[in-house]
């Protein structure tokens, strides 16, 4: 009797722990002020998780000597395919990340239509170049965790399906200086950044 008592004890806790973890996932969303145009929002890495690399390989084109998206954000892992649309010969390098000149990488000069991969195992924001053309200027923010989000021109955001937890949110925006705060999320939360140059 006691026995059966303790099984259902159990059975009872394991079935509202499930109930509990899989309904208490909540959403981000807020805005990036005080700067004009897109910012990237990202949550910061959490302490004993992983995440697997996610199988989309975002491409970041070379069009009409512009780096296009100009701004990208991918999470840690993703490799990205980097594609020239153009007829002259394009290059592509970035001489740090985030300031690291160790991560600094030249993936070299290719014509029209072919494209190279390059997989971004190192979180931070990679300023592309290329010294064909030293006007051309691009970005790739390498979020650690999925929870990031571009936000509109308006700096407006939205980062989905978080679980409920406490976490360290930053705002990037190019030319600004990084921002970041505490965040507590609980169902749908409101995070607002006030950034400035
Ligand atoms: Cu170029």
């Amino acid at each position: 009797m006691k026995r059966n008592l303790v099984l259902a004890v159990l059975v009872t806790t394991a079935f509202l722990t499930t109930a509990f973890v899989t309904s208490e996932a909540g959403t981000i969303s807020g805005k990036v002020a005080g700067v004009k145009g897109e910012s990237v929002v990202y949550v910061e890495a959490i302490a004993g998780k992983t995440f697997p690399a996610p199988a989309e390989k975002p491409v970041k084109d070379q069009k009409g000597l512009m780096f296009q998206p100009h701004l990208v954000a991918v999470q840690q892992g993703t490799t990205v395919e980097f594609l020239n649309s153009d007829k002259v010969a394009h290059n592509v390098f970035w001489p740090n990340v985030s300031g690291d000149k160790k991560l600094t990488k030249h993936l070299g000069t290719w014509p029209q239509g072919e494209k190279r991969p390059f997989k971004f195992d190192n979180p931070g924001v990679a300023p592309l170049l290329c010294n064909v053309h030293p006007e051309m200027a691009g970005y790739i923010v390498v979020s650690p965790t999925p929870y990031f989000a571009l936000t509109d021109k308006d700096g407006n955001y939205k980062i989905e399906n978080i679980p409920d937890g406490q976490y360290t949110l930053t705002a990037w925006h190019e030319g600004a200086k990084t921002s970041s705060l505490q965040v507590t999320v609980k169902g749908n939360t409101q995070a607002n950044f006030t950034v400035s140059k």
